[in-house]
């Protein structure tokens, strides 16, 4: 059994925070402030996050927001709901909430919600429940959920779940890993579980480890460390993680490390990058690996973050 390999990880994200001009960060330049909020949580739960220029992270994050009251990916990019939630769940890991003008945030965020319930992700109108689940976590984050029908928000979500006691991205679309985590979550910030069959989508959750010990999204699929997030949190919040074998999938994510450089990979020998080190580090946080900061699991923040912002402690 190999270990998670602390100090290199944390060395890796502080170097790829780093980097301008090569090919990761430029593929990756619109969307700096998600791989921001990924790489910063990662270091938060790690205990690594004293290594950062906190001022110049804020500063930067404050100049991604448009004048609708919406960030962008980067300086002087098109905002939108997905770099919004990442705005704030960066300010809200340094202690820097106050720093917003909370009720330009929410009423951008507010302003989203369909006559249906359901979200569009900015302007152009792309409704998904990714963005049912980022809209609830940040007015959450704010407290201000009261400024959306959250009733609506929720008969929507529950108009996206399927047979197989999953969701999908809108009315009828299949169930994903991805789209489900969303969903629950959703429904877990809004004291809504009961509305989850938790036999049916638990059963349908624990199927997705493969022989290796890894997860995949969907049926037939190659596992991936992201679903150890994705996965494993929708487990955790309906009281089902048991029906997975969790040494397994310690060991799976162990064997996704770049042990030279740093770094976790979406499989065992494939390129690392921040998204996957997120996924797995903060799988072995769910996994309650020694040593890592507990994550929360519908707020995809530090369960110390989470509890001095919402219940002010
Ligand atoms: C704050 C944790 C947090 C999330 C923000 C963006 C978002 C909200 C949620 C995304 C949920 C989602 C749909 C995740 C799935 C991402 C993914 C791995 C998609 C790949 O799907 P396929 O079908 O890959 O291309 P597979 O693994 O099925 O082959
Ligand atoms: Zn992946």
């Amino acid at each position: 059994m190999g270990e998670l390999l602390v100090e290199k990880h944390a060395e890796y994200i502080i170097t790829v925070e780093k980097r301008k001009d090569d090919f990761e960060s430029v593929v990756m330049e619109h969307l700096r402030l998600n791989g921001a909020y990924w790489g910063l949580t990662t270091l938060d739960i790690m205990g690594k996050l004293g290594a950062v220029e906190q001022d110049e992270v804020i500063s930067w994050v404050m100049q991604c927001q448009h004048e609708s009251g919406g960030f962008g990916g980067n300086i002087g990019h098109d905002p939108h709901l997905l770099y919004t939630l990442s705005a704030i769940q960066v300010l809200a890991l340094f202690d820097k909430l106050h720093v917003l003008d909370i009720d330009k945030v929410s009423n951008y965020i507010a302003g989203l919600q369909n006559e249906d319930g359901s979200f569009s992700g900015d302007v152009w109108g792309e409704v998904d429940t990714r963005f049912s689940y980022i809209s609830i976590l940040s007015l959450a984050l704010l407290h201000r959920l009261d400024k959306i029908d959250v009733g609506k928000a929720v008969k929507y979500i529950i108009s996206c779940k399927n047979v197989d006691g999953g969701f999908g991205c809108t009315p009828g679309a299949e169930s994903h890993a991805g789209q489900i985590f969303c969903c629950v979550a959703a429904l877990a910030i809004t004291g809504s579980l009961h509305h989850v069959d938790k036999d049916l989508l638990g059963w349908w959750l624990c199927e997705r480890q493969v022989k290796s010990g890894g997860l995949n999204g969907r049926p037939e699929k190659l596992p991936d460390v992201c679903y150890s997030w994705w996965v494993l949190s929708s487990l955790i919040m309906i009281d089902r993680v048991h029906w997975i074998d969790k040494g397994k999938l310690v060991q799976f994510i162990l064997d996704c490390q770049d042990k030279e450089n740093g770094g976790i990979s979406d499989r065992p020998d494939d390129a690392v990058d921040v998204f996957h080190t997120y996924f797995g580090v903060a799988g072995l946080s769910l996994l309650e690996y020694p040593g890592i900061k507990p994550i929360d699991p519908a707020y995809a923040l530090p369960v110390d973050v989470v509890n001095r912002v919402m219940l002010g402690r």
